[in-house]
């Protein structure tokens, strides 16, 4: 299940989801001679036993069945992490970046069976500067849905939809419709636009010009009612393109094509030190959470995304930040049906100034921040883009990096606000880019201050190095915590005792002052890191053990503490 509602009615589209054949292989184009395996798609190839710590280039093969001649398209959701896809033999494209969606475009496609192949490739190099030996694990395979849509010659590729809340408090959105036309069409066309089965817009497209277009239109809904997370409502919005035979005959107007998507009503605005939502503001409590499970690897099912959700619902938590690379659209689908709060950020965890020197950094970066935009405009859940965590914004270098991928994200949406997440202390020189600051902070676990008095003093600083009266995040704190690992003296670091002691310190350090209004927990559950990189002499069990739940979703002592701090600054009081 590529989303988790129907996005097309008219276009035929078709999911590949199965048991695809594999082999591993030494490099994209080398063709194996035989497949010894069948692998779910989407999975990663890691829950194979055979392939547990495999790192290099793969392919999986799969028969296409094609029911029409004509245009076709390829989606990928996300192939981990270089992908090459090869029909019948030959090659149509590529893709770097496991965690963005991608599509490739074939003009014309014959009705019958077509053998497609796709190599994955998670293996590390200087062609790769984002996925690198790191705190978190690089998994291989075609690890999120694929599919096959046949559409009709002009179609759409995308829809964007921007709500807005007027002074006078009546909804409005800017709506964008992406087309691509791969022949011209001689017949009139229209567009039209639809909300929860009600037409808001006609828009008449005369010949439409070869390759891509696109209409806007800015429409009213004094009916709509907002999405918040005690109140998610969710809007279908439809757009369909008719064909008329002859200029004047509406009644003989074909549907050719249509693309469905999911959009709510809501405001993400920074006033002061808040940041408010629908124009309340909002005290954000949540965790930072990687895709991540121990049988499927990054190939989570919509059954352990929802386990997931519930879980940290449980917690009394109202957002999640998806730490460090864009997640799968279905879950994303899920924030937005739960009335999860997102922050969604880009690929890149702790690069320091010469990672970020690679060649192919910037355009990485790039690709990674339009793929992120575009794709994920459209979820009310997601109210704030991060990019680069823990990278060099202590450098003039890193920094004009920074500002650069800020421009980008700011002129791809200009309707949400802008953070990344610090580790430099004291040396940050990034904080007047950003709407909101944020820091990753471990008192008490790599270094023993008392997060009050040391807490305290960074916030003196931030308030005249950039973030003056901005909302302040802390966006990481946390401690390991082997689960089972118990002291009944509370001291030995790795213990579950002290990880839910350095906790309980923390988090009332941090909800006594009025000046922060965000608190991410690092982390969610226990996950699989690197051992390569450094990583196993800081990580035992080849696990990054700071999470609240382990990686099975077993509960530490940390969650009681956890969960009864959020309980106590939950809704109807704040810290504030
Ligand atoms: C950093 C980083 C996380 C994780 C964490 C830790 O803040 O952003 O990805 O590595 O530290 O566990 O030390």
């Amino acid at each position: 299940m590529i989303r988790l509602f129907t996005r097309h009615r008219i276009r035929v589209h078709q999911e590949l989801e199965g048991l695809w054949d594999f082999s591993t292989c030494s490099k994209e184009g080398e063709f194996p001679a035989d497949y010894p395996f069948k692998l779910p798609v989407p999975g990663c190839w890691e829950s194979h036993p055979a392939l547990i710590t495999y790192r290099g280039v793969g392919a999986y093969r799969t028969l296409l069945q094609v029911p029409v001649t004509g245009p076709a398209r390829l989606l990928f959701e996300g192939v981990a992490h270089t992908a090459g896809i090869w029909l019948d033999g030959r090659r149509l494209g590529g893709h770097y970046n496991a965690y963005t969606p991608f599509h490739i475009d074939i003009p014309h496609l014959e009705a019958g069976e077509h053998e497609l192949i796709v190599f994955a490739d998670n293996s590390f190099s200087e062609a790769s500067s984002l996925h690198i030996p790191n705190d978190y694990y690089s998994y291989g395979g075609i690890h999120r849905p694929v599919a096959l849509e046949h559409p009709f010659s002009v179609y759409f590729e995308r829809l964007e939809f921007i709500p807005r809340l007027e002074p006078d408090g009546q909804w409005m959105a800017d709506v964008s419709v992406y087309l691509n036309a791969l022949t011209r069409v001689e017949a009139s066309l229209e567009v039209s636009l639809w909300l929860d089965g009600l037409p808001f817009a006609q828009l008449p497209l005369p010949s439409p010009p070869l390759g891509a277009s696109v209409l806007r239109v800015r429409a009213s809904f004094p009916q709509a009612q907002p999405w918040s997370p005690e109140s998610p409502r969710l809007y279908r919005l439809e757009a369909r393109l008719l064909m008329r035979d002859t200029q004047d005959s509406p009644v003989n107007a074909a549907p050719v094509d249509d693309l469905i998507e999911r959009v709510g009503f809501r405001e993400v605005r920074v006033q002061e030190r808040n940041v408010l939502l629908n124009g309340q503001p909002v005290y954000f409590k949540g965790f930072n959470r990687h895709e991540d499970d121990p049988f499927a690897g990054s190939a989570l099912g919509i059954q352990q995304m929802a386990r997931d959700l519930a879980i940290m619902r449980d917690l009394g938590s109202n957002m999640v930040r998806t730490s460090h690379y864009p997640n799968d659209s279905r879950f994303l689908d899920l924030c937005d049906e739960l009335g999860f709060l997102v922050w969604e950020e880009n690929h890149a965890r702790g690069l320091d100034l010469k990672q970020m020197e690679n060649p192919n950094f910037e355009r990485q970066c790039m690709d990674c921040n339009r793929e992120m935009v575009e794709n994920h405009i459209n979820h009310p859940s997601i109210v704030l883009w991060g990019i680069l965590n823990e990278c060099a914004s202590d450098t003039p270098e890193g920094r004009e990096m920074y500002r650069k991928q800020f421009e980008q994200i700011r002129a791809l949406d200009a309707s949400r606000p802008l953070t990344f997440a610090s580790n430099k202390s004291f040396r940050d020189l990034c904080l007047d880019l950003v709407d909101v600051v944020s820091f990753n902070l471990y008192y008490g676990w790599y270094n023993d201050h008392l997060p009050v008095d040391s807490f305290a003093e960074l916030r003196n600083w931030v308030e005249i190095n950039g973030g003056e009266g901005k909302p302040f995040f802390v966006s990481e704190f946390g401690a390991s915590g082997d689960y089972g690992f118990r002291d009944p003296y509370r001291r030995a670091k790795w213990s579950e005792d002290r990880q839910a002691d350095i906790l309980e310190s923390v988090f009332s350090a941090y909800t006594a002052r009025p000046d922060v209004c965000g608190l991410l927990v690092w982390q969610f559950c226990d996950i699989r890191v690197h051992e390569e990189g450094g990583w196993f002499k800081a990580r035992p069990k080849g696990k990054n053990d700071k999470g609240i739940v382990d990686e099975y979703r077993r509960p530490k002592l940390a969650y009681r503490v956890v969960k009864d701090w959020f309980a106590r600054f939950g809704e109807g009081g704040s810290t504030r």
